[in-house]
């Protein structure tokens, strides 16, 4: 773990124990810091170098008291309260938090009656069967935390692109460096941008292979030292993944690009292809094919540095790695009829972001300016609604007070616009949670699901298909409700929730957030097959959540999207020229 992510864990910790132990307001304020040290990862660090506990205060989500824990910290590698914390519940509270739908109190409760400190201990408790038997708890209790373990443990061992990528990059950059190197790169499944990432795959070429691996081995990042060779090493990251690296000669580098890249299934796709080609093709290059003895065998290397002429050779266009799963992406670059898809950077501006009026680290002014830095021209302010009260959600009266505030803002900035909207909440029947007079002042309705996730399949589509129909609504967001490795999607009827939307005119959100990365790419392209346009939002309930959008983007790249198939690819004024909703 990182200082950060200590932190992260510290605080979270620190908000369950006064969570079971009834106190107002801190847990809620340490959640935030904790959510906070997280996203900003060594920048802690670094505020703390410059400027001390002062500078830690300006850093979004710390206060005062959590100021001066985060410099007790770093200065002692501990930190005292904690500590008697621990002492007092000596429970791997973060461990167990990680389980959806086991809060503080339960967490306390499986303590004192079982004695569960931990995941193992908690899985002999429910093989026991004990749990069952606890006072509030039942046969259906018992039963979910089962399933919900299971959802875990079937995800354990693959991390989030979003927490990887950044990681994959550094390494990049710094192997890049080394004297000699002429090409460094990531392939696999982070080239492919896949929502979850198994190991990262590093490719260099160099005259100097041995400098590389040197340096590779000795990066701050590594943890363990699997395996050292001359063209070959392997580690463990502290961030709790495997790198691989291969050195390869730079008359190679295409063909090895290529196969490592992969998916498997998509190499497998284009061997075959090669091969009636006249072509053998494998992690060495491609060669030209030569009949011995009415047998085939690879005959002369035909020197590919880039995948580009690979492809080429093979008379067909280069499919981008994020369309490499060994479909129909063949068929298409053989045909010449790949899709241009969205660049990265193409959104130009936010349409979900939360602030300090419900469960967001900043108000709305601080916001907009993180959102403008980072190059965005609007964003659409979108706090949760009243359902939600325990993340304190917007009723009518202070969704009007917002929207004064806003007007305001509008007035002062410069070159960006704040949206006035909503994260509707959308109740079991299917209604919303504002009046059709409230949202009709609006300039941006999202409706969302927070509830009531165990629907049957026709039961939840009646419900999200009834509240698109309310004429106000522009946009589905998170659609299917998934949290990777914590939570199934709702079960939804996609064919009728794509033609619903259609029909009244609703886009769907991608959600850029790592661990939602809903719509998935399957659906992206069901949903412009189907002519229903697509809008990418980060969600964000931090400024550095506004860096998770070319996560969405890759969903959307994965999903063939183009960018006239994106909504928020246009400037405030297109897009609100674009909608046909009466206000
Ligand atoms: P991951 O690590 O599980 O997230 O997924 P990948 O796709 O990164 O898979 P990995 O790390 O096992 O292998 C990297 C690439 O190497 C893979 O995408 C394609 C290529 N590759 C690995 N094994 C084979 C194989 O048996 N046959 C072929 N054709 N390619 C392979
Ligand atoms: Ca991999
Ligand atoms: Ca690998
Ligand atoms: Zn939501």
């Amino acid at each position: 773990m990182t200082k950060a992510q200590e932190l992260a864990k510290i605080f979270l910790e620190f908000a369950y124990w006064h969570e079971m132990n009834g106190v107002a307001f801190k847990p809620r304020a340490y959640e935030i810091s904790s959510e906070s040290m997280a996203g900003l990862g060594d920048e802690v660090e670094a505020a703390w170098r410059k400027g001390g506990v002062k500078a830690l205060k300006e850093l979004p989500g710390l206060g005062q008291s959590t100021a001066e824990k985060v410099d007790e910290f770093l200065r002692t590698g501990h930190i005292k309260e904690y500590e008697q914390m621990k002492k007092r519940f000596p429970v791997d509270i973060w461990g167990l938090s990680r389980i959806e739908g086991l809060g503080p109190k339960h967490i306390k409760e499986l303590y004192q009656h079982l004695k569960v400190k931990n995941l193992s201990d908690l899985k002999r408790a429910l093989q026991s069967g004990k749990i069952k038997n606890l006072p509030r708890w039942g046969e259906k209790s018992q039963d979910k935390l089962e399933r919900q373990l299971k959802l875990m443990e079937a995800s354990a061992g693959r991390q989030l692109l979003g927490y990887i990528l950044p990681a994959a990059d550094q390494i990049v950059k710094a192997l890049s460096k080394v004297p000699g190197v002429m090409h460094c790169a990531y392939a696999g499944s982070i080239r492919r941008r896949q929502e979850t990432i198994g190991d990262i795959d590093l490719l260099a070429t160099s005259k100097n292979p041995e400098r590389v691996m040197d340096v590779f081995v000795h990066l701050p990042q590594v943890e363990t030292i699997h395996e050292k060779g001359k063209t070959r090493s392997s580690v463990r990251l502290k961030i709790g993944i495997d790198a691989d690296l291969r050195v390869v000669p730079d008359k190679v580098y295409g063909a090895t690009l290529q196969y490592f890249t992969g998916d498997k299934k998509h190499n497998v796709m284009l061997r075959e292809y090669a091969l009636s080609k006249g072509f053998t093709l494998n992690e060495y290059g491609l060669f030209t094919l030569v009949r011995k003895k009415g047998k085939h065998e690879g005959g002369r290397l035909i020197v590919c540095k880039t995948e580009e002429e690979i492809y080429k050779k093979l008379k067909m266009d280069t499919p981008p790695p994020e369309l490499r799963v060994g479909g129909d992406e063949i068929e298409a670059a053989q045909k010449h009829k790949l899709p241009n898809l969205i660049p990265y950077g193409s959104v130009k501006g936010d349409l979900q972001v939360q602030t300090t009026w419900s469960d967001g680290v900043l108000n709305i002014k601080e916001m907009a300016e993180e959102a403008k830095k980072r190059g965005l021209t609007y964003m659409a302010v979108t706090d949760h609604t009243k359902s939600l009260a325990f993340i304190n959600g917007l009723n009518e009266k202070r969704l009007a007070q917002q929207g004064k505030e806003i007007d305001k803002l509008n007035k002062t900035l410069k070159s960006f616009t704040i949206l006035k909207g909503t994260e509707c909440d959308i109740h079991k029947d299917g209604s919303l949670d504002l009046s059709d007079k409230a949202l009709a002042k609006l300039d941006w309705v999202g409706i969302s699901i927070h509830s009531q996730f165990k629907l049957s399949r026709a039961e939840q589509t009646k419900r999200l298909v009834k509240a698109m129909s309310n004429p106000y609504v522009d946009c589905v967001f998170h659609p299917t409700c998934r949290l990777i490795g914590k939570r199934e999607p709702i079960d939804l009827d996609m064919d009728e929730v794509l033609a619903a939307a259609k029909r009244y005119n609703v886009a769907l959100e991608i959600n850029s957030f790592p661990e939602r990365s809903d719509l998935r790419d399957v659906h992206v392209r069901m949903a412009i097959k189907a002519g229903v346009k697509i809008v990418i939002n980060s969600d964000a309930h931090a400024p550095e959540h506004f860096d998770y959008l070319p996560l969405g983007e890759a969903i959307a790249r994965r999903g063939w999207a183009t960018k006239s198939d994106v909504l928020n690819t246009k400037s405030f004024k297109e897009l609100m020229a674009r909608r046909t909703k009466k206000r």
